[in-house]
């Protein structure tokens, strides 16, 4: 699938430190990415509605995360998918009597729009669930030879417990996982599954969905082992990354991980799990479903700089949960204006020392607020004390650029 475009990063002087990120599976903050190519995939959105402010924070983050290993020499891999076939987008489709592909092409395009505003360096292979059908088809039966798989009528679903793993990234009782699993998306209760957290691989035509004919069966793939065939096909295992939003740690990326690790008779599938708190507006996370959204496309329409939308996601750490606010954009707007004009003369304090704290500060779990900060005291002084450092603004500039995807000139 096209991806988008972004600007050239900029290559800042020296090097960056070793990033080192907080895990879900071991909930420490763990040193990142021992080989020179580092490899991430970030599960990508379904697109029925997009892009919400959630949807940027979480891959504004993903970014930042890719920005500072570049920064610290490695070269970076960066596979996203998306889900262009799912059941929230049929029953948008109903309901909008609309083609599902016409939505689902529809607000992939505002997607890119939006992460190309945003500055979002794109992946390097953007896949929809729809072109990696012959790809999931050969990942179930393979699973399938392996013994992992059984059939629910023509349904087709993955043992968990073949995976002894099953359960270590999120460590939830059983209870929890059930009740997961049930309101996100999974069917514990069905008649006829071996056990309740099994969960559907491949799915069988039903009247009136859309249907792929392939040597499992006519129908469509499960959700969780689109992502794995994805992530198997283009970045192999283990992924030094598996990403998205704290919604998706159970069931998606616990499932997922237990399908890549039967398939490849290997663990870990990821090195790192890392995952983004939820914003919430209206009191509740932000969520499709529940229609209390913020729209990227509405603020840029609107008139608001997308980099100043970029700069007030920056504001809150990345794993916490917070609530969009009008505020917190308003403050964002001034702050991107005051370092707009601190970069814009030719010389200000030293920018070394403070791109020094920012390496520091973003390697150390990506403490991108007190980074914020640090450029604002930077800025701060600059504005009243001037400097006599020729070209430290337009280092600055760069630096807010390159680490952060802050464009300033
Ligand atoms: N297509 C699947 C992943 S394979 C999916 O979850 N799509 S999504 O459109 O619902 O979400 C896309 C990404 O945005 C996911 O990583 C999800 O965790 C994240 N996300 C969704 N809502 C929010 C929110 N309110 N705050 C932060 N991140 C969010
Ligand atoms: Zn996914």
């Amino acid at each position: 699938m096209k991806s988008w475009q972004c600007d050239l990063v900029p290559v800042l002087p020296g090097n960056g430190l070793p990033l080192r990120l907080f895990d879900t599976a071991t909930r420490e903050i763990r040193p990142t990415a021992p080989g020179k190519t580092a490899t991430m995939y970030v599960c990508g959105i379904t697109p029925y509605d997009a892009t919400h402010i959630g949807h940027a924070a979480t891959y504004v983050a993903f970014d930042v995360l890719q920005r500072c290993w570049r920064d610290s020499g490695h070269d970076v891999k960066y596979v996203q998918n998306v889900t262009d076939i799912d059941d929230p987008l049929l029953e948008r489709a109903v309901a909008l009597g609309e083609d599902w592909r016409t939505i689902a092409e529809r607000e992939t395009e505002v997607f890119r729009e939006d992460m190309s505003a945003l500055n979002v360096i794109p992946p390097a292979d953007y896949i929809g669930a729809v072109e990696a059908i012959p790809s999931v088809a050969d990942h179930v039966g393979r699973l399938q030879e392996l013994g992992a798989v059984y059939s629910v009528e023509n349904d087709l679903y993955f043992s968990v417990h073949s995976d002894p793993q099953f359960g270590s990234i999120t460590q939830l009782s059983e209870a929890q996982m059930v009740a997961e699993f049930a309101e996100r998306g999974g069917d514990p209760e069905r008649a006829g599954k071996r056990h309740p957290l099994d969960c559907l691989v491949w799915q069988a035509a039903r009247p009136n969905e859309p249907a792929w004919d392939t040597h499992v069966g006519y129908g469509r793939p499960g959700w969780h082992i689109e992502c794995v065939a994805i992530a198997l096909d283009y970045l192999g295992m283990p992924i030094d990354v598996q990403g998205g939003g704290s919604d998706l740690a159970f069931p998606h990326h616990e499932m997922g991980a237990s399908e890549a690790q039967v398939l490849r008779s290997s663990w870990p599938y990821a090195r790192h799990y890392v995952h983004t708190g939820m914003v919430a507006w209206q009191g509740h996370k932000m969520s499709k479903s529940r229609g209390n959204l913020v729209f990227v496309s509405h603020l840029r329409r609107d008139g608001v700089d997308p980099l100043a939308i970029r700069l007030a996601l920056l504001a809150h750490h990345y794993r916490k949960d917070w609530a969009w606010t009008q505020e917190g954009l308003s403050a964002a707007v001034e702050r991107l204006a005051r370092w707009r004009a601190a970069t814009a003369v030719s010389s200000g304090p030293s920018a070394a020392p403070l791109l020094a704290r920012v390496r520091e500060l973003l390697s150390d779990d990506m403490q991108t607020p007190t980074a914020l900060d640090a450029i604002d005291h930077w800025v701060s002084e600059a504005s009243s004390n001037g400097g006599s450092d020729m070209g430290a603004p337009s280092q600055v500039a760069k630096l807010c650029d390159g680490l952060l995807g802050v464009r300033l000139a």
